[in-house]
């Protein structure tokens, strides 16, 4: 599993960087993990130094600002594509997503070019949230289903698997989006070019430690992101029959 990659996005996640990385590593010993850090005030990108010295799987991503969710995993996928990765997984440092459940993502991207962490397929499984956020995440999958086509349970969940040849595929200097709409936004580029996509269900739980970076703007960008998309598609709301690499939008 040297083929694979946990990207790990951090701002201000002191208490939650040491345990997320021997947590993924209990559960999948032999992937390498990449923190990108944004210079978190609390002092992350110190301790993420700290680790990466320590450990040669674990790697370390300084970034000058805070820029976004979107653009620090964007920043990972390059630095993943400039070394032979063939499994690259985004993941929350917060504990949300459960590294127990690497080894089922990998066992479904053996199938599929990516695999989406569900909260919703099969009845709802989330921890520890209040209802009014629990109703803004199934409202945004209703939204996103009816403008879109995109038919998956879960389109802004953070938990994914991506195969290589998607991060080839999509140009990367075209994915401006940031939080929620990031996540959109990757899985609207698979699913509109005809890659195989397949949906798992997670368990995801709220965060103990730290405090959430999700804030209205990144709602607003989402909502304006789901139109924005099915403009590019040509007001497509469904893949081509057959993919077809040279008419790879985004
Ligand atoms: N590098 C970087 N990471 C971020 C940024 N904003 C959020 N994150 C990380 O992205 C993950 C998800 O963010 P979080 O605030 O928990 O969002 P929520 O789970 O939607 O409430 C966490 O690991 C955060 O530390 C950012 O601007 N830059
Ligand atoms: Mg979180």
């Amino acid at each position: 599993m040297e083929d694979t990659l946990v990207v790990i996005p951090t701002y201000n996640e002191k208490d939650n960087v040491r345990g997320i990385a021997a947590a993924v590593h209990q559960h999948a010993p032999h992937v390498h993990i990449l923190f990108v850090d944004d210079n978190s005030p609390d002092g992350t990108g110190v301790i993420l130094d700290e680790l990466a010295a320590d450990h040669p799987a674990i790697h370390v991503l300084h970034r000058r600002d805070k820029g976004g969710l979107g653009p620090a995993y964007v920043a990972g996928f390059r630095w993943a594509l400039e070394r032979s990765y063939d499994y690259v997984f985004e993941m929350d440092a917060d504990f949300s997503h459960d590294p127990a459940d690497i080894p089922r993502f990998l066992a479904a991207a053996a199938e599929a070019d990516l695999v989406l962490g569900s909260r919703y397929i099969g009845g709802i499984r989330i921890i520890n949230w209040p209802l009014a956020r629990l109703i803004l995440s199934k409202a945004a999958a209703i939204y996103v289903r009816l403008i879109t086509g995109m038919p998956f349970s879960d389109p802004t969940g953070g938990y994914k698997c991506y195969r290589r040849n998607i991060l080839e595929a999509v140009s990367l200097d075209h994915i401006t989006s940031n939080g929620y709409a990031f996540q959109i936004e990757m899985c609207h580029f698979a699913w509109i070019n005809g890659f195989h996509i397949t949906e798992i269900p997670i368990t995801f739980e709220e965060r103990r430690s730290g405090v959430s970076k999700m804030n209205s703007a990144i709602v607003f960008e989402a909502l304006l992101t789901v139109w924005k998309l099915w403009f590019r598609a040509g007001l497509r709301r469904r893949p081509p029959r057959r993919p077809n690499p040279r008419s790879i939008v985004a």
